[in-house]
């Protein structure tokens, strides 16, 4: 089984690679560094420098005789991803050169993920709106013309739901108006730019399962945390990037620094904003589980991929307990939002799907974070205060 992972570089794109590679499958992966370069670019370091993907792939083979071939290229470039269904490929880095062939399972990460970063200014704005649509439909149509029947796995986000005042199905909604009844895309209200760009993508995703019978599951994550995996131990030079500044930092990555750092814990507003989380260990195994019972053909089947709902404060205080635990002085800070979004609201998303295909969830306990913890500290000497809160306004 080959499997192809677009945004192969990235905090879960590298992980996936290593997961589906241990497991006996032909991995390639693509990837432009969108997310190191803006790094670079915006002054935010990541905690270690992490090796480049043709490295890492590299040390990977060196460590487990497997291997990952590695394309460096920008998907926004039709040809680009034409080239991997039809064999024009020229991999930056493989040992057998010729093309592994169709692949029969598509992990499309090849997004720009940070809804602050969307919204820094209109530049930011339209990277994201063209990186996001443009990889999205370049694959649709890649599809469409050379391999309507490879599976894609998509990562969407919750954020697509917003925060309605109604529970939250998992993609699906039946609405019966006027005595008719019909089955529709459950309504969609970002909070941000780039998550309505997530939305366009299950909008481009759709109109391609219903035209032309592709095979699509979108899963609906919310934030991840977390750093080693199962193959990451092998070798630290193996580990995800990890980033803890306010653009690519997601929040319980984020607190931890901060705990480490006595950096007062970053709770914007009033704190009761409700996500659903997850390991990043449970998004491999997401993956690995819609990869195992692929969407059929002509369906768009989506789940909601967490596994447990926490408010920000919910979250301070448990690192807080944990840091003080192990003799960090840790405080929380209420600042003022720099985002426009509920600070108080109802919250409650429907998550069964995946466990019903056979994900385990792992939750985050103490255990689970003060094993973060001892991690991150690890590093501590790198970690810059100056990138935690820049304050990049919504409004
Ligand atoms: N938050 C704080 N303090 C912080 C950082 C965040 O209170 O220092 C709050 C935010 O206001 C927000 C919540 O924590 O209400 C989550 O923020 P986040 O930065 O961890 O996550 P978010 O911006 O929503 O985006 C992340 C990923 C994105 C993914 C999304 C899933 O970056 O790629 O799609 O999580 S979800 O949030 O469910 O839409």
């Amino acid at each position: 089984m080959h499997v192809l992972i677009l945004g192969g570089d990235g905090y879960l794109g590298w992980p996936t690679a290593m997961y589906f590679s241990k497991r006996g499958y032909d991995v390639t992966v693509v990837d432009n560094y969108f997310r190191r370069n803006a790094c670079l670019e915006l002054d935010v370091g990541m905690l270690y420098p992490v090796p480049t993907l043709i490295e890492r792939a590299k040390i990977w083979y060196e460590l487990t005789g497997k291997e990952i071939k590695v394309l460096i290229a920008d998907l926004t470039e039709p040809e680009i991803i034409r080239s991997l269904f039809d064999g024009r490929v020229t991999y930056s880095w493989a040992l057998k050169k010729e093309f592994t062939g169709l692949p029969e399972t598509v992990v499309h990460y090849a997004e720009q993920p940070s809804a602050p970063y969307s919204l820094i200014d209109y530049r930011y704005a339209n990277i994201t709106v063209q990186n996001n649509l443009l990889v999205t439909n370049n694959l649709m149509w890649g599809l469409r013309d050379f391999s309507r029947d490879t599976h894609v796995i998509h990562i969407g986000t919750m954020g697509e739901y917003g925060t309605p005042n109604i529970d939250i199905p998992e993609g699906w909604i039946e609405i019966e108006h006027k005595g008719r009844k019909d089955k529709f895309l459950f309504p969609r209200q970002a909070s941000s730019l780039y998550h309505t760009t997530k939305i366009m993508d299950t909008d481009l995703m759709w109109f391609g399962v219903r035209m032309w019978d592709l095979r699509v599951t979108d899963l609906m994550q919310g934030p991840v945390y977390g750093i080693e995996t199962e193959e990451s131990v092998i070798d630290e030079r193996l580990r995800t990037i990890f980033n803890y500044d306010e653009i690519f930092g997601t929040i319980v990555n984020r607190f931890i620094v901060q705990a480490l750092v006595d950096y007062p814990l970053t709770v914007y507003g009033r704190g009761g904003q409700t996500r659903g989380y997850l390991n990043i260990n449970d998004t491999l195994q997401c993956v690995k589980m819609s990869e195992k019972t692929p969407a059929t053909k002509g369906e768009l089947r989506i789940f909601n991929q967490i596994m447990e709902t926490f408010s920000a404060n919910e979250l301070a205080e448990k690192v807080q307990r944990v840091g003080q635990n192990l003799g960090y002085d840790v405080r929380i800070d209420h600042l003022e939002n720099p985002r426009k979004e509920a600070e108080e609201h109802y919250y409650n998303p429907t998550y069964q799907g995946l466990g019903e295909i056979g994900v385990k969830p792992h939750y985050l306990t103490d255990e689970v974070l003060e094993g973060m913890m001892h991690v991150v500290e690890r590093f501590k000497e790198n970690m810059r205060r100056d990138v935690i809160f820049r304050g990049i306004k919504w409004g």
